[in-house]
Parts: structure tokens; C-alpha cells; sequence
């Protein structure tokens, strides 16, 4: 058979971890083969059905036809009843060298790296929809340890929407289409959500959070991850400590614009997952910390807070977030139905050194991730399923169903046994073995909450106060924008009482923009969703105090904690406008500062091919004004030279690219004739644009002076305060 013509070199080839190699027992490459069956029989035809005669009805003895056409019928899984549409790649976690004090779990001693498969996906929206709605980030994570696999279920919000588990199916309800009709698509901006919100108090801090930038990010390699719950991490002493999981990104946390995300949805749906695949593929492997914020058990009721509740957070400012090691993504998926589709996370696999809380919410979740795959993958074997696979032996006395790969040998499928010598034997602790944490719980069976849990808004005001005044207006206009969506008066109101327990700025800037008054509290009962027999009035949450402080890591400005010393503007998208008659030597010098610090520089003109610049030199264009957009891109450079402006600026598309880049708060750099395209692309009410921040401009047509500050500018990701002069909220 012949080979492949140029065999590409896959990041498989340069990094194979445990993982990597054990699926490769299951990879497959048609490539040189002849074509078969399922059973291995070759086929003489596959384009023609056996029929009786040339223009005859098709034989039902077509087993080929039936085989082909039966597989294709059933190819189709449900799709995940949340977190739908994901994107997943291999990598691998290292530890760093000084856990050992707080978990006995193998993965985290020094040194030790673990193969790793990690899942991002957005919540609400379906397997089709866009990977740019506003929504949570779920950020879930498969350590194959040689203890057994270890999940970390994450999102990229610190927080949830509720407190109890029996209450997801109403939220989940709530969020996603509408029932009777299906609209809308990926979207909180309806009347079931606002309905579900407003009497659900225990919802607004996590709202405010999935109405701020962290549900827009720029990219998932620029998002961090929180584990949520309260875990335990137990040491070789038996010491355990409640633990708050952080992943924190290399590349610092950065957002887009909301009507950037909305125009992004259009042109390219597939945004974060394209941007994932092309970054691993270039090399451009992302990174996280794994961290942990520690709370030892005899501090457990400290807080104002109940660390058991998921509604709220630990502020890193009273308990710093200590690193255990990173995370590198270097390997994207052979096949996505295989690998992304068929994973199956759960937040009850865990290892000996890792344990729960008793957080509610966590413990209903520890029921529901097995089940849901029952029906989603189809019977109780998909840890077989290869890229489920444990790498540590599997060996217990379960047994068959549907599907079941393994072949138990023996006659022995139950313990004790003496028939097998009681093997497989329990293992004790020091051979490895899982024992819970030894927790002394009592009490009586009660369907209640605990009135630790009923302050609702004052870590709501913690996040709303620790926000930039740009990060504010955000969410007041995302709040504004959902809210116009809501058909019913009533909700909108209701709503808006709710905001008003937070905050007075805010729920009056938010009324502003609905053209209504804020309307009054009194009389509004905020804590309907109580048991029908419980005591209402002891489980009504009161508005947030005034003073409640800021907490330093809860802000994504470029300036705020999290993006502090991330100056890299590697793998950054740069469009270079520019077409006939552009100064190509100045374009050739400005691309090659932006790849030499790792981003990556790509020529907009208005015709593919070529363009030739003033000098006779010509260069590839990468896309048109047609074929892409400046939502596409970080930053945008418009080239000098006279008779390539001359055209740009007569171009409807063009002005518009600099114009867009210009409201979404984008770095801008132009150079001699380029500034004039600057100049017609400003708009009514904005700003002087050649003296807003992040525009960098040199009359001279060389871009000597110019790239060291357009570098530096791209590096700040964002310049928010323009939109805070031009567009107040
Ligand atoms: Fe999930 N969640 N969840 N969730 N969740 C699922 O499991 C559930 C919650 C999260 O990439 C489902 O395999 C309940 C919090 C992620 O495959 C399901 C409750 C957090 C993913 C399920 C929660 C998450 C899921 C659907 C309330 C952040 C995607 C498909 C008690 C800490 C994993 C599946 C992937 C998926 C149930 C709340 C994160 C139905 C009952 C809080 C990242 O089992």
C-alpha cells in the first residue's frame, strides 16, 4: 500500500504522555487502505445499490447498503442537557514541589506530571449554537492519575445560582429555550430566566457575575477556573482542610465587547474553539496555575459567610490563593464525536488525598453526572470508552451491560470469595485505598435551609463594588439589554427591586436605561422560594450594608490583579490594512515586530491575491473587508501610503473596520497616510480619535518609533475608558 504523501507532524509526535499512548491502541487511518465493511469484508462497489436490473427496485440482500445506512441512522447521541457545546485537548498537569502537606493524592507531589484532558463549554446554548453567547464557561478537567481518575468540574465563574441541587432542574428549566416555541437560543435575555431570578435571590451575586465580562471572554485560554465548592484536601496524616480550587491563566483574564461577542456569533460561531485548535496546533500551548485557597476545619465558621454555601466566594484578599503546579494544553483531539462528545466528567471521581464538603449543591451533584451518562452514552460501560479509560487497572466484580469491552476472566464476580483467594482485595490505606473523610455528623432529617445561607446580597455588592468603572457599565448594560428583552412588565420590576438590595447606583442606572423609575421594595416579599411550611420571615436576606469593601481579585481590567505583570501579546491577531499602492516596506517591518513578540500579523485588503505596494514589492493578503471583520482581531494598523488610502477611505467596509475596532476599545496604530483613514472613521460623538488612549499614530510612513507603543498598547488588551466617554451608561 502506499504512504502517506507528507506524513504531518502532529504534537502528538512530540508529546506522548501515558494518556496519548494507551489511546492509541484505538486510532484508526484509512489512509492507503482498501475500503471494508464493518466486518473487515472488502468492498468491490460503494457507490452503486444492488438492485434487481439496471432501473430495478433495490434488494433487501444489499447488506452493504443496510450496513452503511443502519450505522448512519444512529449516529447521532443526545447532547449533554447542559454544557452542549464544548471544545476539548489533551495536555498534561505538573505539580509544583510543596503539596505534600496538604494532600496525599500522588498527582500533586513535586514533579509528578499527570496526563490531563480538559472540556470548556458554554451552559445554555445547544451542540450548534455559538461558542460567544453570554453565558458561564464550564472549565472541567480529567486527571488520569495512577491513582484513577480525578475531575475537577469547574466553571469559569467562582460562584452558582443556587444553593441546593433540587433546585437545578428549575433553573436549567429556566435558562435554556423557552419550552413552548425554543427561543431563545444561548441566551439569559428572556422572561423564564428573569422569572426564575427575580424570586430567587440567592441568584443575584451570580448574576451580576454572568452580566459582567467574565461571560464574554476573549478567549478560553484567557479565563480562569474555579472549582466552586468547598472540597477537602486530606495529607498522609489524615489532616484535612477545606479547600477552594482556582485555575488561573498565563495569559492573564480578558473579555470582548458585548456587541463585539453578538457580531462575533455571526461571523465566525466557532470563535474560542477555532482559537483553541489554531494555538495548539501553532505551538502556542495555553497554560493555567492550579491553585487552592486553604481553610483549616477549626476555621470552618469563621466567615461572615457559610464556606458551604456556592453562592458565595472566599475573597482572596482574606485567604490568598496558594499555586500546587500548571497545566499546559499541547495535543488537540484526533476526533471530536470520540474524544469531546464521549468524555464523561463526574465530579464523584476523585483520589485518595481529595474529598467533599457537605455543600448541597455538590452533593446533589455527585448523583447526577453518573446518570446523566447513562442515557447520554448509553448504559452504565463508559468508563470504557477509551478516552474515559482510567490508566490506573481497573479490577471489581462489576459486571456486563451494554456494550462491555473488558473480558473478566474467571468464575469469581463477587466478594468475599475464597473461590479467587478474595481477590480482588480491598485495598487499606496505606496500599492506596479511598476512605472518607471521618466527619462526625448528627441530625435530624430536614428539608431546610440553613440561615447561614440567607445573606444574598453583600457578596453581590462586594463584586459590583470591586469592579472598574468601565467593568461597571458593562454590566449595567447587559443587565439593561436582557432585561429589554423580557416581555413581562412585572418581571422587569421585580427585577429590578431585587437589584435594588444590592446597590442604588446600580439598580438606578439599570432603570435608567428602561425608562423607569426604580421601584420600591416595600411591600415585596424577596424570599418566595421557601418550603411551604417554613418560616418565611426568618429566611428573608437583607439589602447589602453600605461598607462592605472591595476584593482585589474580582476585577479583569487590564490594570486589575489578575493581568498584573502579563505584558505578552503573544498569539494576538493583528489586521494590517492596507491595499495597492501601500507602503509594503513599513507593513513587512510591523509584522515582523508583532511575530517576533508572538502575535500574529494578517493583511485586510479589499481583493484577495496580492497587493503591490508604492515600491513595485508585493504582498499576500490573508482576507478581504468582505470575508472577514475587525470583531476577528485584537488590533488593527492601517498602513501608509498614499494611493492605498486614497482607496480604504472610499471604502464603506473599510471605515467601518476601523470604526468597529475603534468602539470595541481595540489598540489602533496608523502610520503617514493611514492616519487619514483614522480620521474618517470616527464617529458622532466619540472623542478626538487620534488623542483617545490606545492609538498610537506616526506621520512618518516608517514604523520604526511606532511598534514598540503598539506593542505595548496591544499588550493592555482593552482601552475601556473610551466607551466610558463615549457612551456612558
Ligand atoms: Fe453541572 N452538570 N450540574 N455544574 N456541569 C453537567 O453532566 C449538575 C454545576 C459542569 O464538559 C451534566 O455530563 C447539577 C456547577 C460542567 O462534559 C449534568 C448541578 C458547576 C459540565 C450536570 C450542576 C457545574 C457540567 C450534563 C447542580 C461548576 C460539563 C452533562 C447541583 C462547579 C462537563 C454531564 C463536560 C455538566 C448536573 C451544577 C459544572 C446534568 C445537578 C455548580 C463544567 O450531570
Amino acid at each position: 500500500m502506499s504512504k502517506k504523501p507528507t506524513a504531518k507532524k502532529t504534537h502528538e509526535d512530540a508529546v506522548s504522555t501515558a494518556k496519548t499512548d494507551e489511546l492509541a491502541q484505538n486510532r484508526e487511518d484509512g489512509y492507503g487502505q482498501f475500503l471494508t465493511t464493518n466486518q473487515g469484508l472488502r468492498i468491490n462497489d460503494d457507490q452503486n445499490s444492488l438492485k434487481a436490473g439496471e432501473r430495478g427496485p433495490t434488494l433487501l440482500e444489499d447488506f452493504i447498503l443496510r450496513e452503511k445506512i443502519t450505522h448512519f441512522d444512529h449516529e447521532r447521541i443526545p447532547e449533554r442537557v447542559v454544557h452542549a457545546r464544548g471544545v476539548a485537548a489533551h495536555g498534561y498537569f505538573e505539580a509544583y514541589g510543596n503539596n505534600a502537606n496538604l494532600s496525599r493524592a500522588d498527582f500533586l507531589q513535586a514533579g509528578v506530571q499527570t496526563p490531563v484532558f480538559t472540556r470548556f463549554s458554554t451552559v445554555a446554548g445547544s451542540r450548534g449554537s455559538s461558542d460567544m453567547a453570554r453565558d458561564v464557561r464550564g472549565f472541567a478537567v480529567k486527571f488520569y492519575t495512577q491513582e484513577g481518575v480525578f475531575d475537577l468540574v469547574g466553571n469559569n465563574i467562582p460562584v452558582f445560582f443556587i444553593q441546593d441541587a433540587i433546585k437545578f432542574p428549575d433553573f436549567i428549566h429556566a435558562v435554556k429555550p423557552e419550552p413552548h416555541n425554543e427561543i431563545p437560543q444561548a441566551a439569559s435575555a428572556h422572561d423564564t430566566f428573569y422569572d426564575f431570578i427575580s424570586t430567587n435571590p440567592e441568584s443575584m451575586h451570580m448574576l451580576l457575575w454572568a452580566m459582567s465580562d467574565r461571560a464574554l471572554p476573549r478567549s478560553l485560554r484567557m479565563m480562569e477556573g474555579f472549582g466552586v465548592h468547598t472540597f477537602r484536601l486530606i495529607n498522609t496524616e489524615g489532616k484535612s482542610r477545606f479547600v477552594k480550587f482556582h485555575w488561573k491563566p498565563k495569559l492573564g483574564a480578558h473579555a470582548v465587547a458585548w456587541e463585539e461577542a453578538q457580531q462575533i456569533s455571526g461571523k465566525d460561531p466557532d470563535f474560542h474553539r477555532r482559537d483553541l485548535w489554531n494555538c495548539i496546533e501553532m505551538g502556542a500551548y495555553p497554560e493555567w496555575e492550579l491553585g487552592v485557597q486553604v481553610v483549616e476545619e477549626e476555621d470552618e465558621r469563621k466567615f461572615d459567610f457559610d464556606i458551604l454555601d456556592s453562592t458565595k466566594l472566599i475573597p482572596e484578599d482574606l485567604v490568598p490563593v496558594q499555586m500546587l503546579g500548571k497545566m499546559v494544553l499541547n495535543r488537540n483531539v484526533d476526533n471530536y464525536f470520540a474524544e469531546t462528545e464521549q468524555v464523561a466528567f463526574h465530579l464523584g471521581h476523585v483520589v485518595p488525598g481529595i474529598d467533599f464538603s457537605n455543600d448541597p449543591l455538590l452533593q446533589g451533584r455527585l448523583f447526577s453526572y453518573t446518570d446523566t451518562q447513562l442515557t447520554r452514552l448509553g448504559g452504565p460501560n463508559f468508563h470504557e470508552i477509551p478516552i474515559n479509560r482510567s490508566i490506573a487497572p481497573i479490577h471489581n466484580g462489576q459486571r456486563d451491560g451494554h456494550m462491555r469491552q473488558t473480558i473478566n476472566k474467571g468464575q469469581v464476580a463477587y466478594g468475599p470469595n475464597l473461590l479467587n483467594d478474595n481477590f480482588p482485595k480491598q485495598a487499606k490505606l496505606s496500599e492506596g485505598g479511598f476512605n472518607s473523610v471521618h466527619e462526625r455528623v448528627e441530625g435530624h432529617k430536614i428539608r431546610l435551609r440553613s440561615k447561614s445561607f440567607v445573606d444574598h446580597y453583600s457578596q453581590a455588592k462586594l463584586f459590583w463594588n470591586s469592579q472598574s468603572d468601565a467593568e461597571k457599565m458593562h454590566i449595567v448594560k447587559a443587565l439593561r439589554f436582557d432585561l429589554s428583552h423580557v416581555q413581562k412588565e412585572f418581571v422587569r420590576t421585580r427585577t429590578l427591586v431585587q437589584l435594588s438590595q444590592i446597590d442604588s447606583e446600580l439598580v438606578r442606572r439599570v432603570a435608567e436605561g428602561l425608562g423607569v423609575a426604580v421601584p420600591s421594595a416595600e411591600g415585596v416579599q424577596l424570599n418566595l422560594q421557601v418550603g411551604a411550611d417554613a418560616d418565611a420571615a426568618s429566611l428573608q436576606s437583607k439589602p447589602a450594608a453600605g461598607n462592605i469593601g472591595k476584593d482585589s481579585a474580582l476585577s479583569m481590567a487590564p490594570t486589575a490583579k489578575i493581568n498584573q505583570g502579563k505584558t505578552s501579546i503573544k498569539t494576538r491577531h493583528v489586521a494590517v490594512l492596507a491595499t495597492d499602492g501601500a507602503n509594503v516596506a513599513a507593513i513587512g517591518d510591523l509584522m515582523k515586530a508583532l511575530m517576533d513578540q508572538g502575535a500574529q500579523a494578517a493583511i485586510v485588503a479589499t481583493h484577495l491575491g496580492t497587493i503591490k505596494g508604492s515600491d513595485g514589492k508585493e504582498l499576500l493578503v490573508d482576507g478581504t473587508f468582505h470575508s472577514t471583520a475587525s470583531v476577528l482581531y485584537d488590533a488593527v494598523y492601517v498602513a501608509g501610503g498614499e494611493a492605498s488610502v486614497a482607496v480604504l477611505k472610499q471604502n464603506a467596509d473599510a471605515v467601518r473596520f476601523v470604526n468597529e475596532a475603534f468602539r470595541h476599545c481595540k489598540p489602533i496604530a496608523a502610520s503617514g497616510a493611514g492616519i487619514e483613514l483614522l480620521k474618517a472613521a470616527a464617529y458622532p460623538g466619540a472623542e478626538d480619535i487620534l488623542n483617545a488612549d490606545g492609538v498610537v499614530t506616526s506621520l512618518d510612513a516608517q514604523v520604526g518609533g511606532l511598534a514598540p507603543q503598539f506593542i505595548t498598547a496591544i499588550a493592555q488588551h482593552r482601552f475601556w475608558g473610551r466607551e466610558l466617554k463615549a457612551m456612558p451608561a
